[in-house]
């Protein structure tokens, strides 16, 4: 038997990763920066053991059906044939988020499961290694392997895309991510569909990729420098251009919920009065804001007759993937 658990953080990208260039290495059209989270995090164990007929995965508790459970043992089988190993696998994963309200994130789950899996079978990874395993789960997982700001290099081959911590004098511990959470009772088209829908079908994406590169320069200059407003201005650009592709998609599509665009507006109006505050979404309607730490009282202030306190949840910058000792009690 081999047993290992891995807590891993979610990251929000600032600049986004959207699209592959290889679907089954999940090598993306182009490198994205993110920002790990201290408020979300899942928590994942595996055992791999002869006893088990097949491999099951339960999420807080509860047995996944097949459909949950197929990308996981996607990942299950890569490290089997990587590892020359044969055994089934159970895989355990608790996701601590706030409230129930759809934040559950493949990239704080695959990380953990890419950090479970290199513990249980002593894989001994760097953490440029560890990041190209949690790639093949799931492509924003490979940022989650880092605290902070985080850079993934879109790199050509399964040996070259990778993330890495991008060094910022620790300036994300002065910033925040407020996260207003909308439940439109929609259900989203996941970001992996989306994406792929979008590469192949819009014809807004050639448009994403002709700016992509530039805001990531942007973004790590206005890291460098610690200049929030650049940073906020090209977080919320790039993230617009991103939802922008979808709507040329076939068929068309978008994340976007009345209450999402009424947030934004929100956002537009508080800088109006002077608080700096830039928004960005992912593939769901709830929308995230990146202000600086001091600024939090002011604008949730600002929100606060708009939005019930459950729906305004702030988060600060977290750290990297870490090891969990394994208990015997908990090994299967
Ligand atoms: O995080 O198909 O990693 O850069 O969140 O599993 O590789 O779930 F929605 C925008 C994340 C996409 C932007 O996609 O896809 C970002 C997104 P996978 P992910």
């Amino acid at each position: 038997m081999y047993a290992g658990k891995a807590r891993a953080y979610t990251n929000i990208a600032l600049i986004k990763y959207w699209g592959k260039k290889d679907e089954q290495l999940i090598l993306p059209m182009n490198s994205s920066l993110s920002l790990t989270l201290d408020a979300f995090y899942t928590e994942t164990s595996v055992v791999f053991d002869e006893s088990l007929t097949e491999d099951s995965f339960f999420l807080d508790g509860e047995k996944q059906d097949f459909k949950q459970t197929a990308k996981i043992s996607k990942f299950l089988e890569l490290v089997r044939q990587q590892q020359n190993l044969s055994l089934f696998a159970k895989v355990d994963s608790q996701n601590f988020v706030p409230t129930a309200a759809g934040l559950a994130s493949s990239a704080s789950g695959l990380a953990a499961l890419a950090g479970a899996c290199s513990e249980a079978l002593n894989l001994q990874l760097t953490e440029t290694e560890l990041s190209r395993l949690a790639r093949r789960g799931s492509g924003s997982a490979c940022r989650s392997i880092f605290g902070g700001f985080s850079e993934w290099q879109k790199g050509d081959s399964d040996q070259t895309s990778f993330a890495k911590t991008i060094p910022s004098d620790a300036w994300e511990n002065e910033l925040a991510m407020l996260f207003v959470l909308i439940d439109d009772g929609v259900k989203d088209i996941s970001s992996r569909d989306g994406m792929k829908r979008t590469v192949k079908t819009s014809s807004f994406y050639s448009g994403w990729l002709e700016n992509v590169e530039a805001d990531l320069a942007t973004a790590k200059k206005a890291i460098k420098e610690k200049d929030f407003d650049t940073l906020g201005q090209v977080t919320e650009a790039n993230g617009l251009r991103m939802h922008g592709t979808t709507l040329a998609a076939v068929p068309p599509f978008t994340y976007w919920s009345p209450e999402s665009l009424k947030v934004m507006q929100l956002v537009r109006a508080a800088r109006q009065q002077g608080i700096s505050c830039y928004f960005t979404m992912d593939a769901g309607p709830n929308v995230k804001i990146l202000l600086e730490k001091k600024n939090v009282p002011v604008l949730k202030n600002f929100l606060a007759g708009h939005f019930s306190e459950q729906q305004l949840i702030t988060a600060y910058a977290g750290p990297g993937i870490n090891v969990i000792p394994v208990e015997r009690s908990e090994k299967i």
